[in-house]
């Protein structure tokens, strides 16, 4: 068997991707319409405390194309409060008037094919705060669950140690010249959902995710072994571009 990386892991994760039913929205009175929004601008300010209290973190997008209208992603301490989050919203008055149209269940994953021998990554102040990330408010995100193929001769579990530390390296070499420019989270999600990893990606231009991605088809990791599942990609929201969305 070969040798399993040893990975770390942080807060618990879940991307909630919901489209609005506006013929309903449309539908309802002024009343029910504020009384709704104002509850979702209630919730919003309650996510935002959270993450002050550095208890957890919570990023708010509106996703471009129809596979959603938007995605809500809560990092939080335990499974328990992912759950608690997603029945709270599903009970509010605003959901009425959404569907679900895709969830993804991982967590924060830090991997040890990069660390140094005989360190304890947890001594490191930086890799115990990328564990439990403020999410940034970059004007984009971009997510996609991803696996690593296991297939015949590409098979990614039946290299070694060694094969794959290598392969790893010149992966994160090409990430780290998008430093400044890219903030990826990984999430693992094996024995989660049905994909072995989520990836996460925040940038102010959102051209950066098509050139960083892009770079990493022709890097071996992604070119032989990455098998990705669909691709969301959206603007920033908060209170006042939240108000305006929902504005009919
Ligand atoms: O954690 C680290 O920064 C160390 C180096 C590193 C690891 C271990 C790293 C760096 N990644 C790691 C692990 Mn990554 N990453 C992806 C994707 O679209 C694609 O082709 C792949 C999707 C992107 C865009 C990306 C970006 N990475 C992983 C893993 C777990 C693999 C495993 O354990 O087998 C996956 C699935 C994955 C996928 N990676 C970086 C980036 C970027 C931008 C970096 C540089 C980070 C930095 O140094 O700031």
């Amino acid at each position: 068997m070969s040798e399993a990386a040893q990975t770390l892991e942080g807060w618990y994760a879940l991307h909630d991707f919901r489209s609005i039913d506006w013929q309903a929205w449309k539908a309802a009175s002024a009343a029910e319409r504020a009384a709704a929004a104002d509850e979702f601008q209630s919730f919003l300010a309650a996510w935002e405390q959270t993450g002050e209290q550095k208890q957890g973190s919570t990023a708010f997008y509106s996703i471009v194309g129809q596979k959603a209208d938007f995605v809500i992603m809560h990092l939080r301490e335990t499974l328990e409060e992912l759950n608690e989050l997603e029945t709270v919203f599903n009970k509010s008055a605003f959901a009425a008037f959404t569907k679900s149209t895709y969830s993804y269940v991982s967590i924060v994953e830090l991997s040890n094919y990069m660390g140094q021998p005989g360190v304890d990554p947890l001594q490191i102040p930086e890799v115990v705060a990328r564990l439990k990330p403020a999410l940034p408010k970059s004007k984009h995100i971009c997510f996609y669950p991803m696996n690593k193929r296991r297939d015949g001769g590409d098979n990614w579990y039946m290299l070694s140690m060694d094969d794959r530390k290598g392969m790893m390296r010149s992966h994160g070499m090409i990430g780290r010249q998008y430093a400044g420019k890219v903030k990826q989270i990984i999430t693992g999600s094996v024995g989660f959902d049905n994909w072995e990893w989520g990836v996460t990606l925040f940038a102010d231009d959102a051209l950066q995710f098509k050139k960083l991605v892009y770079e990493m088809r022709f890097d071996e990791v992604s070119a032989r072994f990455g098998e990705f599942g669909d691709f969301y990609v959206g603007n920033l929201l908060d209170a006042e571009k939240l108000a305006k969305l929902l504005s009919v």
